[in-house]
């Protein structure tokens, strides 16, 4: 049998794509039997229960008088040799380049005990990051310096290779939702409280920044709501939300939206949903309409990034070309306005979702990765995805 692994996670712990993959993965490599270090600056959200395998290092920044800006990742690098040296690490898997995969290479030089490390690119760290000039020979050294490198999509991996020029192997393990989390819930109660029994729910759910085009969401949903009954449920917080309000008020819809904030049951919440807006820019994988499409709701979106290998444009949601807003209203009406092929999509969901990305066979993904790194011969046994 294979031996069981200490693992050091560092991710941003806060709300976030990057955070909640690291942190759900910690979990479950825990319930494997691994021993899972999460070195962050605060505890994860998504952490959740006690767990005997799982332990959590806060990174404290020197805050000395010399310093203009306390160097956070120099805290970081220290903190992560110093746990690797007094917990003996196997390996340290870091999520998003910067400054994530640098610390990561300078704790494995203060580590002289073949530390290795696994770099996890997300999305933004490669394609907003890699972009600026000051940073892309840093991403570079952190890529080329990790003993693996994984990327959450095809499409994220040759946009690694087309930016930066990497030809070393990227392994691609794209995110997964936990089957016994995400499910379609019972809302029947609570979807009252929102929309009259003949409405439709269209739901956006982001950190509201411009590359998520939130514009467009309220652009879908006004042509949407000027044909059938529609309420717009917005889910989340960032730097577009006064305008988004702005806007929504311009159009006259403020009793159609309305506004839930920051959500930790995403689940509970993405249940109450007919449709999932998702009309991005950029995407390089977008867990949100995959754990909309766990619970069966189809999304009507971008082909931005790797959007498509996770919608199956026309069986689990609609895809059009990025702020084609008119065809994505168009694709929301013939979902919402035709129940039987609604069902059709909602089960096309269900069966992606629990076959194509069920956490148990990602994890297995990333554990193989492990033990080839660490040199180790270890088949483990395929997963299937079962109920
Ligand atoms: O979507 C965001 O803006 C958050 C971002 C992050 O860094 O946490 O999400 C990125 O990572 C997620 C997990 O791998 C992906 O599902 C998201 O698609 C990706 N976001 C972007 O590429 C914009």
């Amino acid at each position: 049998m294979a031996r069981k692994l200490k693992i050091g996670i560092t991710c941003y712990p806060t709300l976030g794509g990057s955070g909640v993959v690291a942190t759900e993965l910690g979990k479950l490599l825990a319930e494997r039997g691994h021993e899972i270090h999460f070195i962050t600056h605060s505890i994860p959200f998504r952490l959740g229960q006690f767990n005997k395998n799982i332990f959590f290092h806060e990174v404290e920044v020197n805050d000395y008088y010399v310093f203009r800006y306390p160097p956070y990742d120099l805290a970081l690098a220290s903190k992560m040799a110093q746990v690797a040296k007094m917990q003996q690490l196997d390996l340290l898997h870091v999520h998003y380049a910067v400054p994530h995969a640098v610390c990561a290479y300078l704790a494995k030089q203060m580590n002289n005990d073949g530390l290795k490390t696994v770099t996890t690119l997300h999305g933004t760290d490669i394609t907003v990051l890699a972009q600026d000039e000051s940073l892309k020979d840093l991403i570079r050294l952190a890529i080329h310096q990790s003993d693996a490198v994984t990327a959450v999509s095809n499409d994220l991996i040759e946009e690694t290779r087309r930016l930066l020029d990497i030809t070393t192997p990227i392994d691609l393990t794209y995110n997964f939702v936990d089957k016994r989390v995400y499910y379609p819930r019972d809302i029947t109660s609570l979807r009252s409280d929102y929309a009259e029994p003949d409405e439709k729910i269209l739901m956006h759910i982001s950190n509201f920044r411009p590359v998520k085009r939130v514009g467009d969401v309220i652009d879908i949903f006004a042509k949407v709501s000027s044909q059938i009954k529609a309420k717009l449920l917005l889910v989340g917080e960032g730097p577009e939300l006064s305008r988004m309000q702005c806007k929504i008020r311009e159009l006259g819809l403020e009793e159609k939206v309305v506004f839930l904030g920051k959500q930790e049951d995403v689940a509970q919440v993405i249940s109450l949903a007919d449709v999932l807006l998702l009309p991005s820019e950029k995407e390089s994988f977008g867990l949100v309409a995959l754990e909309a499409m766990a619970c069966g709701v189809p999304t009507i979106g971008s082909n931005a990034g790797g959007i498509p290998e996770l919608v199956t444009n026309g069986e689990t949601g609609y895809l059009s070309d990025i702020g084609n807003v008119e065809e994505m209203a168009d694709n929301a009406l013939r979902l919402l306005t035709n129940q039987q092929l609604h069902e059709q999509f909602r089960q096309a969901c269900l069966f992606r979702a629990r076959n194509e990305f069920c956490n148990d066979s990602i994890t297995r993904q990333y554990e193989q990765i492990y033990y080839r790194v660490l040199g180790m011969e270890v088949e483990l046994p395929a997963m299937v995805c079962s109920d």
